[in-house]
């Protein structure tokens, strides 16, 4: 059997011309309000992605330390830009491959999330090799003890964050929520950490209501409790993108020098070794191939 795999990423505009299509695409065909997209060149201004895009940079070096680990090929595939989950798949089948993994950069299933990434790469693969798609690995023992060791030993009350969804997901019995939340438990228990919470960031503005506490009001409960200092870990992001460097890095920080609360924020696990020795072991798992002792 030949192999190969898909990873995929939600996807980032490598120029400010890029973020209109690229918004147009996230909003799927839905109006984009002009102010919204104002605001949200002005983040990607910010955030210098003239000069480097962060999120794509990132994938490309997961992608290039995955194939090395795996010994087998790897296609990077993007959710909302280039290169397309779709032209991932293309390039998977002419490589040869008869099996086809498909993997998300993002630990938690929801229908509004992972399920459209694997939609994307059915109807691209459309039967012509098997597909094992990966739903979630959010309480993967190495993703687990990864995480652990970046809190282990902290005084601060660690708040783990992960992107908001419309709270419509929870009539559907979605596993989103549920999932996270054990994501941050077994965190927490692997370091030994007993003072932690957990709040949502990264809303974006539907006019329909998002699941919460937002970050930014839960600082804001954390002072009125009296806790000084904060240690961040977002648990359902792996990389240093736009939701983790404008709002953790910027809007968090700046809220909670309001508060006069220190705000730290763990080092994400981007292309570390012990990261992409954890996904290649599920990519293993879904091959049934045993992982090296
Ligand atoms: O660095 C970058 O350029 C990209 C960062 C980025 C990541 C990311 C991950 C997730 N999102 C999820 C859900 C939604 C829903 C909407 C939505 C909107 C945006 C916008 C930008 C954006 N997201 Fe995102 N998301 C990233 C970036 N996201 C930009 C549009 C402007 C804004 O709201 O700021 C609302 C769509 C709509 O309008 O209907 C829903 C989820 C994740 C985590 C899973 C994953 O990575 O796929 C869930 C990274």
């Amino acid at each position: 059997m030949r192999d190969a795999v898909v990873l995929m990423a939600y996807g980032s505009p490598e120029r400010l011309a890029d973020v209109p299509a690229y918004y147009a695409d996230i909003r799927g065909g839905r109006p984009v309000a002009p102010e919204h997209l104002a605001d949200l060149v002005e983040r990607y201004r910010r955030l210098g992605i003239e000069d480097a895009s962060p999120l794509n940079a990132i994938t490309e070096r997961t992608r290039s330390a995955l194939e090395d680990e795996l010994g087998l090929p790897v296609f990077t595939g993007m959710k909302h830009w280039t290169p397309h989950i779709a032209e991932a798949a293309e390039a998977a089948l002419a490589s040869g491959a008869e099996r086809i993994v498909g993997l998300v950069l993002a630990p938690h299933y929801s229908m509004l999330s992972i399920q459209g990434y694997r939609e994307q790469l059915a109807g691209a693969v459309a039967d012509r090799a098997a597909l094992l798609f990966i739903e979630s690995w959010h309480d993967e023992p190495g993703f687990v003890e990864l995480l652990a060791d970046r809190i282990r030993g902290t005084h601060a009350h660690v708040v783990f964050t992960a992107h908001s969804l419309p709270t419509r997901i929870l009539d559907s019995g979605d596993p989103y929520k549920d999932q996270l939340l054990e994501t941050s438990r077994l965190v927490a228990e692997a370091a030994g950490v007993v003072d932690w919470s957990f709040s949502f960031q990264s809303e974006s503005p539907t006019g329909e209501p998002w699941l919460g506490p937002d970050i930014l009001d839960h600082l804001t409960s954390l002072r009125e409790r009296g806790i000084e200092d904060v240690l961040v870990c977002p648990v359902g992001f792996v990389s240093d993108h736009l939701e983790i460097r404008w709002d953790i890095d910027v809007e968090a920080r700046d809220r909670a020098a309001e508060l006069g609360l220190r705000l730290e924020r763990i080092e994400m696990p981007n292309a570390g070794t012990a990261f992409v020795q954890t996904l290649a072991t599920v990519v293993r798992r879904a091959l049934r191939v045993p992982s090296p002792a």
